[in-house]
């Protein structure tokens, strides 16, 4: 029905060819149409001539995601939420339901957000993209820290495409832009023995922020495509971008391993070759970043010479 009516590109379309394009009575399609319009898309319609698309807003509801979406397995299935606290939650209790791979929930707004370690992630109502993704990768469990920067590619190249912005990743999940965060990543996971059962993967990523949407303590860390494009975006596309390239570099992940992912990744590196703190729960150790390894796991030198593996860690770069 929706995509009757995006593809009849601002023409009317009568409510019989609509009938007989869906398959239904005229009936179903006033419905239908008062659906439509109660999730904000704007639909006129005139006597004889019959109904035509006159706006749609910047919505993420499943119709607006997959009308135009370019991909075989993510993003098929997507829950939508005016409000939630986290979708991360909702993401959790439907794949234990057995929602399959590539299941997205979607939210305008969350009440309680979440980062890594209990952090709050701030998620203002339609100005940002709150989404979680369900994937289903049959392996073992510590390759999951490797989907995190999967998706940072993912998101990095899609913000590249749709604004020219050249964002840079700092290992291991934030996305930044002039040194301030744009994008964060979450990746949890259930498994069973030594197997990912599923994985979901949380993106948050600021959109169409001003800087007076951001709370104060985030004024000097965080940034949007908004302030540092100028641009207002339409977070429809570029969600499709972040799942179509998602898609893309999950299957060469799958079927090549992680190896070209780590060649992307280090194109888009911050703090390869700079002089780095990483704030683990063991300490603090400083040294040159080295790069990462073929798993993901970030190596720094010390001093000394001495080498570490990071498996988990907070990174300042000096
Ligand atoms: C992250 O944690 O960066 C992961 C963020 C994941 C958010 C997504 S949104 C969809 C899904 N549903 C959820 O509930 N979560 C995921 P971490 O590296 O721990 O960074 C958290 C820190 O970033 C906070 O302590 C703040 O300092 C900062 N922060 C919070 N909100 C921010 C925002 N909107 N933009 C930039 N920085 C922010």
């Amino acid at each position: 029905m929706f995509e009757a009516l995006a593809e009849a590109e601002g023409h009317y379309l009568s409510g019989q060819r609509l009938a007989d394009l869906i398959g239904c009575s005229r009936t179903a399609i006033w419905k239908n149409i008062e659906e439509l319009r109660k999730s904000g898309i704007e639909i006129e319609a005139v006597r004889k001539k019959g109904y035509r698309l006159i706006h749609l807003p910047d919505g993420l509801t499943e119709n607006e995601i997959l009308y135009g979406l370019e991909t075989k397995i993510l993003g098929k299935k997507v829950f939508h939420f005016d409000t939630t606290p986290s979708t991360q939650l909702i993401a959790h209790q439907e794949a234990a339901k057995g929602a399959p791979e590539g299941t997205m929930i979607v939210s305008e707004e969350q009440t309680s957000g979440k980062g890594r370690m209990l952090r709050d992630w701030h998620s203002s109502k339609q100005k940002g993209i709150w989404m979680s993704l369900i994937l289903r990768p049959i392996l073992p469990l510590e390759k999951a820290p490797q989907f995190t920067l999967i998706a940072a590619i993912a998101v990095a190249k899609a913000i590249e495409d749709i604004t020219g912005l050249e964002p840079q990743i700092k290992w291991p999940n934030d996305l930044l832009l002039n040194g301030k965060k744009v994008t964060g990543i979450l990746t949890e996971l259930q498994g069973e023995a030594d197997q990912i059962n599923y994985l979901i993967i949380g993106m948050g990523i600021n959109v169409n922020q001003e800087s007076k949407d951001f709370p104060d303590e985030l004024q000097e860390k965080a940034t949007s495509l908004l302030i540092e494009s100028g641009e207002k975006i339409k977070r429809k596309i570029l969600v499709q971008h972040i799942l179509k390239n998602l898609e893309k570099y999950y299957l060469i992940y799958i079927e090549k391993g992680f190896t070209p992912i780590k060649i992307i990744w280090e194109a888009y590196a911050v703090s390869i070759g700079k002089t780095i703190t990483a704030q683990t729960s063991r300490g603090n150790i400083t040294g040159i970043a080295e790069g990462i390894t073929n798993d993901g796991v970030l190596m720094i030198r010390e001093r000394d010479n001495q080498l570490h593996y990071i498996y988990s860690a907070d990174i300042l770069i000096h």
